[in-house]
């Protein structure tokens, strides 16, 4: 073989692809966040979270396909198709290699970003001179926030079991979250979640009522198709995203995901 096919087969070994006509989950998860964020407001912080959201919704944006998203702790579920028409393809034409490494790399380009301009405005605010900006930035530190990344299909009745999933998953964390900052890990050991309520409760405080809405059920995104008006039958043609935090039951979030792309996703999503 000529060195050059050698190569070539050597390189597209592992270059495998996500089925045609299947919905596919991008799910990014920050690299040890838990050192990252040691600077972070505690147990829940507020800046971060908007961080993280404002980094997905620039990402989305540079997908293909996107209909919908879920953010909550440190991770990012983004939802994919390639079925907005019978001609429409992947993002990367569902290649598992190009989807992984773009979607880390974007979310942590946008993050790192959003992170300076952040910081940058701030301290014009407090007056601080440029050349002091790198060692007055807290959470810059030595390691620039990055993300991992996986991707994987899903059968149409799956896609709102993902979510409600993911959903489930930060319900619990971040009772455990709220719980840890008022008791120390050894009084906690071994309390489920009910018991972990009432040690709440016990101190006047309430996991439904105290927190905000986002630091209880993570932050939702969806892509809306343009409205077209049904008597002039015409568009702006402007796609418009969804941003909601309100959403707590499996019933809402199926209604919220199910809204999204166009009427040709939407009766596929219907099915879930
Ligand atoms: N204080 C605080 N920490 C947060 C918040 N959101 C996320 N984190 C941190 O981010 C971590 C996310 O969990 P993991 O993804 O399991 O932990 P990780 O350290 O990122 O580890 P890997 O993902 O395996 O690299 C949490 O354990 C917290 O330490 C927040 O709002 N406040
Ligand atoms: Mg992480």
């Amino acid at each position: 073989m000529e060195l050059s096919d050698r190569m070539k087969d050597y390189e597209n070994h592992y270059r495998g692809k996500l089925p045609r006509k299947r919905f596919v989950i991008v799910r990014v998860d920050g690299d040890n966040f838990h050192a990252f964020g040691r600077h972070f407001c505690k147990p829940f912080d507020h800046e971060f979270h908007d961080l993280i959201r404002d980094a997905a919704l620039m990402t989305s944006a540079e997908m293909q396909g996107f209909l919908a998203g879920y953010i909550q702790s440190d991770e990012v579920s983004f939802l994919l198709t390639d079925d907005m028409s019978e001609e429409s393809q992947g993002w990367f034409d569902y290649q598992v290699n190009k989807i992984v490494s773009t979607a880390s790399a974007r979310i942590s380009v946008h993050l790192n970003r959003l992170m300076l301009m952040r910081a940058s405005v701030a301290a014009w605010d407090a007056h601080i001179e440029p050349k002091e900006l790198a060692g007055w930035l807290p959470r810059c530190n030595h390691t620039p926030p990055s993300f991992d990344a996986r991707a994987f299909d899903l059968p149409d009745d799956e896609v709102i079991n993902y979510f409600f999933w993911r959903a489930l998953d930060w319900h619990r964390n971040s009772v455990q979250m709220m719980a840890r900052s008022l008791y120390s890990q050894k009084q906690l050991q071994g309390k489920d979640q009910p018991a972990m309520h009432e040690m709440i409760h016990a101190v006047g405080k309430n996991w439904t009522n105290d927190l905000p809405d986002w630091a209880r059920n993570g932050t939702f995104i969806r892509r809306v198709a343009p409205y077209v008006n049904p008597h002039t039958n015409t568009s702006n043609g402007r796609t418009t995203v969804d941003i909601t935090s309100e959403l707590f039951s499996r019933r809402e979030i199926a209604a919220f995901i199910q809204g999204a792309g166009n009427e040709r996703v939407r009766a596929r999503l219907q099915s879930s």
